[in-house]
């Protein structure tokens, strides 16, 4: 198998309807949570992909557990406990296209995970270990899962690729400061949004952001860049890429993992790095198009479809 990565999947709850939350009468319920986001995404572009996690023995764990079952993903090292429930979150769609998101996920069965749902023997059987940086704003042992995960998958021989996924309303900025910089100079890629960088270093353009990142440790940096795309920077090159196309935005939330799947497959697939952050950006943006966040993750042909659409 390729990619392995470590994380909590929510059932999230949308309104039907634009507006203050405390009028909506009909939700529809989506399966959402960045790392499995990103999995699925792999999936789709022919990357297998494995997933350690914990869900609730509860409906809503079982039903994460088949779809990502369903998806093509491994659940080898997916627990059911009876001792928390599966987390969930409202995805609030407000006045003027603004997305809010209530977490209802303290204390959840995947914030529970320690060290001990770690098994180096189901490790040892992946190339790659895709970390997010919401795993370790779950709680402490979440934190210390995540740093021994990254330390035995290193010795290991994996390459570490990392999401800051900065989640303000899981830690405090001190805690998030130390641990995503203490992550990033484990890792050999890392994915930050501009913001992040801008977080992270106190620095607003692309290019500081990823040379403070180099300087850390880690060989390649893409900086998403929102609509306008992403740069990129190794030890010997750097430039721009950015979507073939303009989109109509239906969804923001998932972006950042379809943008992540589609550097991963692109990379383990040999594109060169300029077409691995192209269809990076041409997967995020097609994520956007439809409701959910898993959804809109494209197959190789729509993505090929979307790329050749613009040059006809
Ligand atoms: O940065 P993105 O919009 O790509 O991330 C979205 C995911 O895991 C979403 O699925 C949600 O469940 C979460 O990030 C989260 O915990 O915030
Ligand atoms: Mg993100």
């Amino acid at each position: 198998m390729d990619v392995l990565s470590i994380g909590e999947t929510m059932i999230a709850f949308s309104p039907n309807e634009v507006g203050p939350m405390r009028y909506a009468r009909d939700f529809s319920t989506h399966i959402a949570g960045a790392e499995t986001n990103t999995l699925i995404g792999l999936e789709k572009l022919g990357v297998r992909t494995g997933w350690i996690s914990q869900l609730g023995n509860d409906e809503l764990g079982h039903r994460i557990l088949s779809f990502v079952r369903g998806e093509g993903i491994n659940v080898d090292s997916v627990k059911l406990t009876d001792e928390a429930r599966t987390g969930i979150f409202l995805k609030e769609k407000a006045r003027y296209d603004q997305t809010h998101v209530h977490y209802y996920r303290n204390d959840s069965a995947a914030s529970i995970m320690s060290k001990d749902n770690i098994d180096k023997s189901y490790i040892s059987q992946f190339k790659y270990l895709y970390i997010t940086g919401i795993t370790p704003a779950l709680s402490e042992n979440c934190k210390e899962a995540v740093l021994y995960l990254i330390n035995v998958a290193k010795e290991l021989g994996l390459k570490v690729i990392f999401d800051p996924n900065l989640r303000l309303k899981l830690w405090s900025e001190e805690e998030a400061r130390e641990t995503l910089l203490n992550i990033i100079s484990l890792s050999d890629i890392v994915l930050p949004g501009i913001s992040e960088g801008e977080f992270l270093f106190n620095e607003k353009s692309e290019d500081k952001i990823a040379q403070h990142i180099v300087d850390l440790g880690p060989s390649t940096v893409i900086v998403k860049l929102g609509e306008k795309g992403a740069y990129y920077q190794t030890r010997n090159e750097s430039g721009y890429a950015k979507a073939s196309k303009e989109i109509e935005v239906v969804d923001p939330v998932g972006a950042g993992d379809g943008f992540a799947a589609g550097y991963i497959a692109g990379f383990i697939n040999g594109l060169s790095l300029h077409d691995a952050v192209e269809q990076a950006c041409n997967a995020g943006a097609l994520v956007t198009t439809v409701k959910g966040d898993v959804e809109g993750l494209p197959s190789e042909n729509e993505l090929e479809q979307f790329k050749n659409q613009d040059k006809t």
